[in-house]
């Protein structure tokens, strides 16, 4: 931490560097100047390169910390629920009457009645909701009934990862890893970047995810966008834009094999030396098995692409090497995403660019070194800290023990699927609810399910930063911290670094961290050992194990770089070295038909890529009530819901469907109208933004708005979530870009 004087006043302004915890894999360098205990202005890195530079997000931290709308005080209910009147009550009574509920209801109904819903929130090691909520179940006799907490979103544990289950789930079945992307640095070595449904232009990706896109393309990277919408990423870099309507990515894909095949210019060497099952895929491709030849001209009328581009592509990317196929996970996140990933991560096979600089992998183009994986960060797996794993009253330890384990993403053996929990909710199972961080009404696909449920719980309390929509219902609500007011480490996304999050501010009014607040519920149950170090040991004890040389020089820098003589290879050593260096798949090859799919017998999870029409495609009976396709993806002045809110943020860009002006002018709608888009499940009232950049047949709602002001303060109508359908793809992925609506002008 830096010491200054200020000219002005002559009174001290301390300078700290902090890292961003938001959650959009930004991982950016926040340099804050504080003055008497106030963040008075915020700045980012302007050290030496590679600079981490922080995005408009980070840069209006001010107005998100110091918001007017922050919760400051523990509340209750003062009128009915969701009519938004609360009293101010102090800690010790918030807490006693949470801890007896939580016995009320434990003990007249059961402990599966409690249900404890911690949610991600800001991304950290040490205040990570999910694992903090989860001790504090096990240790006061909660866990191990099945319902009691919200599936962990992690692979290892989870029944669900909302970002990219399809992804995981096909990188690890073909590769054996989800660790599947070269450090971002070296996507400068790239001559063709492919960016299939790929926006880091708007949803950063990992750090300096862009500035080394614009230094490819500056040595002269060829740049294509395969996207239902002309995306901000396809703007500013691709010299071509490809519209293709959502959800039908794997037929393309499968039509490009098809290409590279009957005009012979796939990587045959590749193929043999490195891969299992191509045989069985080329038959596929090729109308063997099936007697459907997936050539290009079959793939026209299911993507939209012409057959002419579907051609034209798969030559440039057989052809120029090295390539980087940056496959994005919003392609993924549909009906039978995991096909699209599995047809990528095989095309990257065919064209040999897999474990090779300026190649990419085709896995999931995500944070692929988390955690840690490629440079010695502590491994997430273990983040509870030695303070926090003491052992548990001996009567739940029994229980916890006998749990049963799930150590893969397959179907077999769901305890229970995130996204059945709204309807697990319906049946009544639960009497109340306690939420940190929760995922929220802006969050799970079908919102209404939510709204139905309320009424189901008895008692429902909610820590928060902010009186989101789905606090309004809550009993209780518990001021919580926001990453300024507390000390963690957080990690690079893509890049080799480690970032110190130090305390800039004292918590705002009584807002706590939540591991405190665990702990003095703890000991409302007896348990005196919930945590038995500092925050400080915790993380002392976490940059010792990830190897990070000089403690202080990490908290007065934000940051440490691991020394690199240039950027992580994934697969290098596979490649390079296969004897030595087996795929940690069954085979030890990359496994384009893979074995333990077969095994499973699902119908539609085939052991070799294929394309699976989506429910609620365009081929639809529903296209009749509802001809258009929705993706709801993420939104470039947001983190997800957060932040949305934030005044500054709200200049940059408004919420809006875009809808292209062929299908605008057929409903008379104009520019700026208000609209409601609609479908069986709910409907959304929201100004139309009519553009040429979303293909025809395709509106977008992006996900996590809350707030719709000038109409008596909350309202959920821009929530793309009402829409939004249920099901999960085969993997256990989200769908949420697979949906069917109707647009029309409110008159
Ligand atoms: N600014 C910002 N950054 C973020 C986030 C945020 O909320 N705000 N969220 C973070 C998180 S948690 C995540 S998981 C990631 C999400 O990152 P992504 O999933 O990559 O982001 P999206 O914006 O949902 O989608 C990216 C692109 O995919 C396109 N797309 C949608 N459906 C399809 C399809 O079926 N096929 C094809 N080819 N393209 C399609 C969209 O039009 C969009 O241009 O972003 C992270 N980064
Ligand atoms: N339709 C659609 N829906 C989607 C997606 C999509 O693409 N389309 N994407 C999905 C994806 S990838 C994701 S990751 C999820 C994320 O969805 P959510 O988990 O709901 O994401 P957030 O909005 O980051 O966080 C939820 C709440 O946590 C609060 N919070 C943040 N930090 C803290 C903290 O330290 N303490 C406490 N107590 N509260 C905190 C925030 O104020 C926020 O209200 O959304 C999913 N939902
Ligand atoms: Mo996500």
């Amino acid at each position: 931490m830096n010491t200054t004087d200020t000219k002005d006043t002559g009174s001290e302004v301390k300078v700290i560097n902090t890292f961003c915890a938001a959650h959009c894999g930004g991982d950016c360098l926040i340099k804050c100047y504080v003055k008497d205990g106030v963040l008075i202005k915020v700045e980012t890195d302007t050290g030496p390169e590679p600079q981490v530079r922080g995005c408009l997000k980070g840069r209006a931290a001010r107005e998100y910390v110091y918001s007017p709308e922050r919760i400051l005080y523990p509340m209750k209910r003062a009128g009915e629920r969701g009519d938004g009147k609360w009293k101010r009550i102090t800690w010790d009574e918030a807490l006693d009457k949470i801890a007896a509920e939580i016995v009320r209801v434990r003990d007249t109904y059961r402990p599966v009645a409690v249900l404890m819903l911690p949610g991600q929130g800001d991304v950290q090691i040490l205040h990570r909701s999910p694992n903090l909520m989860t001790r504090l179940a096990n240790m006061i006799g909660l866990e191990g009934t099945g319902f009691t907490t919200q599936p962990n979103w992690e692979f290892k544990y989870s029944w669900n990862i909302t970002s990219y289950g399809q992804g995981v789930a096909a990188s690890q079945y073909t590769y054996g890893t989800f660790h599947t992307a070269n450090n971002r640095a070296d996507l400068v070595n790239t001559k063709l970047m492919i960016l299939w449904g790929w926006d880091p232009a708007g949803m950063v990706h990992g750090p300096n995810t862009t500035w080394y896109m614009a230094q490819a393309r500056e040595r002269g990277a060829k740049i294509i966008a395969v996207d239902p919408k002309h995306s901000d990423t396809a703007a500013t870099f691709a010299d071509r834009w490809i519209p293709i309507y959502p959800g039908t990515d794997a037929a393309a894909l499968i039509a490009m094999a098809y290409v590279m095949i009957d005009e012979d210019i796939y990587d045959k060497k590749f193929i043999e030396k490195y891969t299992v099952g191509f045989d069985k895929y080329k038959d596929y491709v090729m109308g063997k098995e099936d007697g459907v030849p997936k050539t290009p001209q079959w793939a026209v009328e299911i993507t939209g692409m012409s057959a002419e581009d579907i051609v034209w592509l798969a030559r440039e990317y057989a052809t120029i090497k090295p390539a980087a196929f940056m496959a994005g996970i919003a392609p993924g996140r549909t009906a039978y995403g995991e096909q699209y990933h599995r047809a990528a991560i095989t095309l990257a096979c065919m064209t040999g660019n897999v474990g090779i600089s300026g190649g990419d992998a085709a896995g999931r183009a995500w944070e692929s070194v988390w955690p840690g994986i490629l440079y010695p960060l502590h491994p997430i797996d273990d983040t509870l800290g030695e303070g926090l794993t003491g052992p548990l009253p001996e009567k739940y330890q029994k229980i916890v023990d006998e749990r049963p384990k799930r150590e893969t993403p397959t179907p077999q053996k769901p305890p229970l699927h995130a996204n059945q929990l709204p309807d697990v909710m319906n049946m009544g199972i639960f009497k109340m609810m306690f939420a940190n961080a929760a995922p929220s009404l802006s969050m799970w696909p079908h919102a209404n399910r939510i709204l139905e449920a309320i009424d189901q719980f008895e008692f429902i309390a909610i820590m928060e930063q902010f009186p989101t929509p789905f606090c309004q219902y809550a009993d209780i609500l518990l001021p919580a911290t926001t990453f300024f007011e507390r000390n963690d480490v957080g990690w690079g996304t893509g890049a080799p670094f480690v970032g110190k999050i130090n305390k800039v501010i004292e918590p705002l009014g009584e807002a706590r961290n939540f591991i405190d607040v665990a702990a003095d519920l703890a000991r409302r149950f007896g348990a005196d050992d919930y945590c038995t170090k500092t925050e400080e040991e915790m993380l002392r004890q976490f940059a010792k194990d990830a190897k990070i040389p000089d403690w202080d020089e990490f908290c007065r820098a934000g940051i440490y770089h691991y020394p690199q003589d240039e950027p992580e290879v994934v697969f290098k050593a596979q490649i390079e070295d296969p004897e030595n260096n087996p795929f940690p798949t069954p085979s030890g090859k990359i496994e384009i038909y893979s074995e333990t799919i077969a095994n499973w017998e699902l119908p539609n999870f085939p052991p070799i890529p294929k394309y699976i029409e989506t429910w609620e495609s365009r081929n639809d009976p529903l296209v009749g009530k509802y001809p258009l396709q929705l993706t709801t993806p993420h939104f470039k002045r947001r983190q997800l819901s957060k932040q949305d809110t934030t005044p500054w943020l709200r200049e940059v860009q408004k919420q809006v469907v875009r809808i292209n002006t062929k299908d605008a002018e057929e409903r008379g709608i104009k520019h700026g109208d208000e609209v409601r888009v609609f479908n069986d499940r709910g409907e959304v009232f929201i100004p139309a933004r009519v553009t040429e950049r979303i293909m025809p047949g395709v509106v977008e709602i992006p996900f996590g708005a809350w707030y719709h002001p000038g109409k008596g303060g909350v309202t959920l109508k821009e929530n793309a979530n009402f829409l939004t359908n249920v099901p999960n793809s085969p993997s256990g992925g989200m769908a949420y870009n697979t949906a069917l609506v109707q647009v029309e002008k409110i008159t």
